[in-house]
């Protein structure tokens, strides 16, 4: 096979413009999933795909699928690329997006060279990817493999109160196909690798071989409001404490054992919030992972029993609601290896890698062979408007997903 590049200033260019798409009033990076702004990223994507020429294709959770079938009979299963175009609050601008954009790039490339390859190719963007307003994480692709029942996924009620469904309709992407309408010969994913071992250990391309279990839970303290100056310290029934005990119980558990197990409470609220009034409430959400599934479900029960002992020592309440609960996954070997090859043709230095991250990847390894690329982040830094790749390697990255989609599409 020829060597074919992609058109890299083409890549960049698309990565910067979408990266603009949605920023705040402060200027901040939020495209929350099917939000105004999730809205005229999806409609700046679908002009980008409608350019290359792909047919889009929307399913009822709202995918998007730009699909090259000219080559081919439209009942081959193509060749899948894609990740997300949704993002956290105050994000980077290429988490999902990067994956997203090199597939579009790989396709049009592809039907530029006039290459004709034996089966489709299509590149997705999954809705709800990173969770932050609709829970569970990777719902689009989720439902897309049918992990997740669409009536299920659409009634998902956001942490605005808003339901998924009708935010969908609202914005227009709320489409014609079923999920699951395409059943993918493969899926190939590029991120980037969101931590810091990639840079750290001077390698300029990870092959994903697996990805950690992810546990999300929301857990709610009730208290006793008292005011803050006459309540003795014996008798308070302080919803705060308690969480901050439930904070630092956590954060011992990941760091005792000399696991991979990591622990993060990212969201708290106190009620009624004011300075002179003794917390009545704490809720607050608990994302604990492990590459091990049986390790995984320890550090849930140890935490599950310290909530429990809590309750009782502090005199409070303690409710948990599971929000997400996905175990770990094996990519495909097959993929993996043509991975390295890709990376061994182009002299790029590759080494194989455990995703921390949550990504669509693991949902579609449920339908189709899938595995991961992965590309440097400097300082290992993400979900941060500090994320940051080096041009060089995004291009390393698009070429490398380039070589893998033509061995699979066979062009
Ligand atoms: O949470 C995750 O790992 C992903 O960014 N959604
Ligand atoms: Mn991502
Ligand atoms: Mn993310």
């Amino acid at each position: 096979m020829t060597a074919l590049a992609m058109n890299a200033e083409r890549l960049l260019a698309r990565l910067h413009t979408l990266g603009q798409i949605g920023r705040d009033k402060a200027g901040r990076l939020v495209r929350l999933a099917a939000s105004d702004a999730d809205k005229a990223g999806r409609d700046q994507l679908a002009a980008w795909m409608a350019e290359a020429g792909l047919e889009l294709a929307v399913d009822a959770i709202g995918n998007m699928f730009g699909l090259w079938r000219e080559a081919t009979g439209p009942e081959a299963a193509p060749v899948l690329l894609g990740s997300h175009i949704d993002s956290v609050i105050d994000a980077g601008i290429y988490d999902g997006c990067y994956g997203v954009l090199a597939g579009l790039e790989v396709i049009q490339t592809l039907k530029e060279a006039g290459l004709r390859p034996a089966r489709p190719l299509a590149v997705a963007a999954f809705t709800n990817e990173e969770g932050v307003r609709y829970a569970p994480d990777m719902l689009g692709s989720l439902t897309f493999a049918g992990g997740l029942d669409l009536a299920v996924a659409l009634a998902s009620v956001g942490t605005d109160g808003s339901v998924l469904g009708a935010e969908l309709s609202r914005i227009g992407y709320a489409g014609p196909h079923a999920p699951g309408f395409l059943r993918p010969h493969a899926y190939v994913e590029l991120h980037i690798e969101q931590g810091p071992v990639l840079e750290r250990e001077g390698w300029q391309l990870g092959a994903v071989e697996n990805l950690q279990g992810i546990s999300w839970q929301r857990v709610t303290i009730d208290g006793v409001a008292n005011h803050a100056g006459t309540t003795p310290m014996a008798m308070r029934r302080d919803a705060g404490i308690a969480a901050a005990r439930a904070m630092l119980f956590l954060r011992g558990l990941a760091t005792a054992s000399n696991h991979p197990t990591v622990a993060t409470v990212g969201s708290l609220a106190l009620e009624p919030n004011a300075i002179n009034v003794i917390p009545a409430r704490a809720t607050f959400t608990v994302d604990l992972r492990d590459p091990d599934e049986a390790r995984l479900q320890q550090a849930e029960a140890a935490f599950a029993a310290h909530l429990a002992a809590l309750a009782a020592e502090e005199g409070v309440s303690i409710s948990t609601e599971r929000l997400a609960r996905f175990q770990p996954v094996l990519f495909d070997a097959g993929i993996v290896a043509s991975i390295e090859a890709a990376a061994a043709a182009r002299g790029l230095r590759c080494r194989r890698i455990t995703s921390g991250a949550g990504h669509d990847a693991q949902m579609l390894a449920r339908i189709c062979p899938a595995a991961m690329i992965f590309v440097p982040s400097a300082e290992g830094i993400s979900h941060n408007p500090r994320e940051h790749t080096p041009p060089r390697d995004l291009a390393a990255g698009a070429n490398v997903l380039l070589e893998v989609a033509r061995g699979l599409a066979g062009c």
